[in-house]
């Protein structure tokens, strides 16, 4: 499971107070203690508050960049914050995200094979967010053929994101996100990575933990490769590793969820 640390991202309080106060040990203990817990990159959102998005991302990387050389998701919609924040982030970086619009994929994908970073691509197009699994999967089909028409062959750089939403507002996602996860898996050989926004799925709801926990178990017998999400809820990690376990995807001895963070922590 590659795990992109959530908990970088203007959307939360502290984080949003520490970009406003240029509070640099908020942002650096968040980035440790993710990875810390497993995280495998971190994502960097400056969330919709910031009155400067490009000034806020470059502190942010900037920040992140003195305690740790980790791969970062850097997480906007808007053009020159992504090439602000991927040049300060370096090689190894994570574009989150691009869609599958054509005007979208001819500005992100040279983006991407410029700065050698990996690419998620929400399957949005200018009809917005598909209801079903079929429509997801054929927006999907779009973004691979984009991706190699830019020269990014190599699938292990490209992330697919089908799109969790609450569930709370839209209870029939879930199951054609899962649907959709199955379907990206046939579209080419190798298949894109496949990744979520798992915390979307409990926004609004009572029980977010318990929710989180549970589809990401689901999302993963689907064929889900990653996910951005709280490493810090440690029930949430050792369900998705327990998962792989169960899917035979890390060999069985009684310490597996220890084993397999001193693995993500050696690299
Ligand atoms: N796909 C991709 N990237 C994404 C998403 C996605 N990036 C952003 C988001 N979705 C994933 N990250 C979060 C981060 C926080 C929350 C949800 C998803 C969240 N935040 C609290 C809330 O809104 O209730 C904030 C409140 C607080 O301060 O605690 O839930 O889907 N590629």
């Amino acid at each position: 499971m590659y795990v992109i640390g959530e908990r970088i991202n203007g959307m939360f309080k502290d984080v949003r107070k520490a970009i406003q106060e240029c509070n640099t040990e908020i942002v650096q203990n968040l980035a440790k203690a993710q990875l810390e817990a497993g995280a495998n990159a971190l994502d960097v959102n400056v969330g919709p508050a910031a009155a400067d998005a490009t000034e806020a991302m470059v502190w942010l990387v900037q920040t992140i960049r003195q305690v740790t050389q980790a791969p970062l998701a850097i997480d906007t919609t808007k053009p020159e914050v992504m090439e602000a924040g991927l040049a300060e982030a370096g090689a190894g970086s994570i574009i989150n995200s691009t869609t599958g619009q054509e005007e979208k994929l001819t500005v992100f994908m040279p983006m991407a094979q410029k700065h050698k970073a990996a690419i998620i691509a929400l399957t949005i197009d200018e009809k917005g967010i598909p209801r079903d699994a079929a429509g997801r999967t054929e927006i999907a089909l779009r973004i691979v053929a984009s991706a190699f028409e830019n020269g990014i062959e190599d699938m292990q750089r490209l992330f697919i994101d089908p799109v969790i939403l609450p569930v709370n507002v839209a209870q029939t996602v879930p199951q054609q996100v899962m649907d959709a996860l199955r379907e990206v898996r046939l579209l080419s050989d190798p298949p894109p990575k496949t990744v979520l926004g798992l915390s979307n799925v409990s926004q609004g709801t009572a029980l977010r933990s318990l929710i989180n926990r549970t589809y990401l178990v689901m999302a993963i017998a689907a064929g889900l490769d990653g996910a951005i999400l709280d490493p810090m809820d440690e029930e949430l990690m050792n369900a998705g590793i327990t998962a792989e376990l169960l899917l035979d995807k890390q060999v069985y001895c009684d310490d597996y969820l220890k084993a397999y963070l001193s693995s993500v922590k050696s690299g």
